[in-house]
């Protein structure tokens, strides 16, 4: 298929025109979404991803965190914390993998995810277990809810089996392996992030985006994002590009205004792509 850029955000709008509040909605009508993640030592990820889901619309947004220390964010309190072994994720959109680690517990709760009918973004850790387990891989490829992928080129040789070289070598093919053999909408990230998805023949070129988004946690943010769309009733790819197409613009803006690219930090991004998804 040919490939085609995100030049704007007329990819996405029909489920841009569809967001718009109508006066007598109440945070039910904009879904529940949780993040998977938070394994002791990698609090910030999850935290990044849930305050992104927060500031893209969601209505309510969890952490379920494997660590149980980790159980409050006083910056923002709206966020609602849980042990992830306990929680009830059904009906809800999720997000997995941000600093999810490695715990037989977090292992557990992605199979069962996979296999229920719950909206799913799956990053990081969780892309990386999935890596690793081919009857995760079977659950997948069978699954009919939405789900999204977002590996970086490191996380997406780890899914085809190869080095991050040969991933880099020819991109759009790794991406369009990945969701082939997935079964998913792709988001293979980096400078050029590509968004892939088969059933629709689907193969997408962001153009937004600079190496002030080199750094660390601001694919928590993407996933976040991602998952906030999803939760309002975005489908896949358009929450896949639409996700993309702001979190590269919210970066330029911020580079325009000063704010990088030395020293852009990942959680300066969700309050520029709130103003983004406002102004459209
Ligand atoms: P290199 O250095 O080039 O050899 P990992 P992770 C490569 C959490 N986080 N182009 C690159 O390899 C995450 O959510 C927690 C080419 C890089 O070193 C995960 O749970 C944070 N190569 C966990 O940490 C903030 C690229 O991949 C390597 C590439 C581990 O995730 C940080 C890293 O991959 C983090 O998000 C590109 N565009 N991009 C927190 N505050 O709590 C990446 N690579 O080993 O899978 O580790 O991505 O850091
Ligand atoms: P992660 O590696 O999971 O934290 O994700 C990094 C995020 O930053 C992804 O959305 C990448 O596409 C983006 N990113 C990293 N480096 C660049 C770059 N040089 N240009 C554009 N986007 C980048
Ligand atoms: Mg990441």
């Amino acid at each position: 298929a040919p490939s085609a850029c995100l030049n704007g955000p007329a990819l996405f709008g029909a489920e841009l025109k569809a967001a718009r509040r109508p006066q007598n909605s109440h945070k039910g009508s904009f879904g529940d979404i949780a993040i998977l993640g938070g394994a002791q030592g990698m609090a910030g990820a999850p935290v990044l991803a849930a305050r992104a889901a927060l500031l893209s619309g969601a209505g309510r947004v969890f952490v379920a965190a494997l660590d149980p220390a980790l159980c409050h964010d006083s910056m923002h309190p709206e966020l609602m914390f849980r042990v992830a072994g306990s929680f009830d994720f059904s009906g809800r959109t999720v997000v997995a993998g941000p600093g999810m680690g490695e715990a037989p517990t977090a292992a557990r709760l992605l199979a069962k995810l996979i296999g229920s009918d719950s909206p799913l973004v799956i990053d990081a850790d969780a892309l990386n277990r999935v890596s690793g387990d081919t009857a995760l891989q079977a659950q997948l490829a069978q699954r009919k809810a939405p789900a999204i992928l977002t590996p970086h080129p490191l996380e997406a040789a780890r899914l085809l089996g190869v080095t991050a070289a040969v991933v880099q070598a020819d991109r759009i093919e790794a991406a369009r392996e990945i969701s082939g053999r997935f079964n998913a909408t792709v988001v293979l990230k980096g400078s050029g992030t590509i968004i892939a998805e088969n059933k629709s023949h689907t193969m997408v070129i962001n153009p937004t985006g600079n190496p002030g988004l080199a750094t660390g946690g601001t694919g928590d943010v993407l996933s976040g994002v991602c998952g906030a769309l999803l939760a309002q009733g975005w489908g896949p790819l358009g929450a896949a590009l639409g996700a993309v197409w702001m979190h590269g613009t919210a970066a330029d803006e911020l580079v325009d205004s000063g704010v990088g690219p030395i020293g852009m930090a990942a959680g300066e991004l969700a309050p520029a792509i709130r103003s983004i998804l406002n102004r459209l």
